[in-house]
């Protein structure tokens, strides 16, 4: 751990590092908690970015410095305490630079939110926390005057997505195509309704907003009463279709298995959960939206279950070079766990609709 340890005293940080623990369950960065000798210094969080799949880390963390400080500008206006715990910050390298590269990985450093609390699984109550809080990350967010760019270009476009799958099927790099010709259909089947928000968007019917684009609940810190303290992961923030950012969420909070379950039996969707996110959501976001992006909350929950099933499916077909697998299979796992839970969100989409509407 020492080594870790010598990463994080190239950056501005306080006090003297003398732990080092690996920290959460995400899909795509490597994260530790260093924790700092003195009791009156801050711990913080070390990370290994995925430079395979950030390709311009200065135009990433540039991203993320623009994003927090706007959003610590919008909690000053309003009077808030406690900020260092509502947003992240960025610790500098001792250079000047947003992150040190040692030769081979990008690393960078947070303040570590002490006291923040992730969940997979939560309940009526944290989600209208949750919903309240991505609708006014989107509210505080809409007047950004810095260019937020596309840290992975296409990242939440259906087309481009349906593109990078038919590629994965022909190329057949695994081997794999064959033995999974029933997902295939029941992906192909869904492409043309899928693509509708692409479609809207180019009609000029739906517009683009600064999105979070990885609105998955592991990805917001709550405290111990509940509360949310801060939203994490900022490394997607970009333009987007606020469908998505919903959408998102629904995959995950209002699932009632795991995203990878074995078990398909677990997976389906939790109506309260939906209806409190939906509720919290729209009391901060309400203001702002147009009623076609309301009225197309559920089809968002479903879209991004599809894309989810898509891109886990993709990965699989290609021979896992994305995403971190625990085991061998364990991409195709989660595809039929995504695709079970999209046949539930289908199927209770008129629950969904009449949730939204009534609001
Ligand atoms: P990944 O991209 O791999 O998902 P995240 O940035 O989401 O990485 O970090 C992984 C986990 O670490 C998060 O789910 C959250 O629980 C926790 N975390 C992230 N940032 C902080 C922070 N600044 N302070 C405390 N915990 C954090
Ligand atoms: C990844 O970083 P993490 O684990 O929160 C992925 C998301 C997927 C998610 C699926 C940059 O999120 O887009 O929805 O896994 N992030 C990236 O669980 O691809
Ligand atoms: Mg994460």
């Amino acid at each position: 751990m020492n080594k870790y340890l010598d990463l994080v005293n190239k950056f501005r940080v306080e006090g003297t590092p003398e732990a080092a623990a690996p920290l959460g369950a995400g899909h795509i960065n490597d994260s530790f908690l260093i924790k700092t000798k003195e009791e009156n210094r801050p711990d913080y969080l070390l990370q290994r970015i995925n430079h395979r799949i950030f390709k311009d880390v200065e135009l990433l963390q540039n991203n993320i410095l623009h994003v927090t400080n706007h959003i610590r500008k919008k909690l000053k206006e309003k009077g808030a305490d406690d900020i260092e715990r509502k947003t992240l910050t960025i610790i500098p390298a001792k250079d000047g630079k947003l992150f040190h590269f040692d030769g081979e990985n990008y690393w960078r450093v947070y303040l570590f939110i002490s006291g923040g609390k992730s969940y997979d699984a939560i309940t009526p109550e944290l989600a209208y926390e949750a919903g309240k809080a991505f609708g006014e990350f989107q509210a505080y967010l809409a007047d950004i005057p810095e260019k937020i760019s596309e840290t992975i270009p296409n990242f939440h476009n259906m087309e481009f997505r349906l593109e990078q799958f038919r590629e994965a099927v022909t190329n057949d790099a695994a081997g794999r195509v064959n033995a999974n010709r029933a997902i295939i259909d029941e992906i192909e089947s869904r492409a043309e309704e899928m693509c509708k928000a692409e479609r809207w968007g180019r009609e000029g019917k739906l517009p683009k907003r600064i999105n979070h684009c990885d609105t998955k609940v592991n990805n917001v810190l709550f405290d111990a009463g509940g509360r949310i303290l801060c939203v994490v992961d900022l490394d997607t923030v970009m333009p987007g279709y606020v469908l998505s950012d919903f959408g998102d969420f629904i995959r995950t909070g209002a699932n009632t298995g795991a995203e990878d379950d074995a078990n398909l039996d677990n997976v389906s969707v939790d109506l309260d959960i939906f209806a409190a996110y939906a509720r919290g959501y729209l009391e901060t976001a309400g203001d702002f939206l147009l009623p076609v992006e309301i009225e197309n909350l559920p089809y968002g929950a479903c879209l991004l279950t599809y894309m989810q099933t898509v891109r886990f499916f993709t990965d699989y077909l290609n021979g896992d070079t994305y995403y971190k697998i625990h085991f061998p299979e364990h991409n195709l796992q989660r595809t039929k766990a995504q695709l079970k839970l999209l046949q539930e969100l289908e199927k209770n989409r008129e629950k969904m609709q009449a949730i939204v509407t009534c609001k």
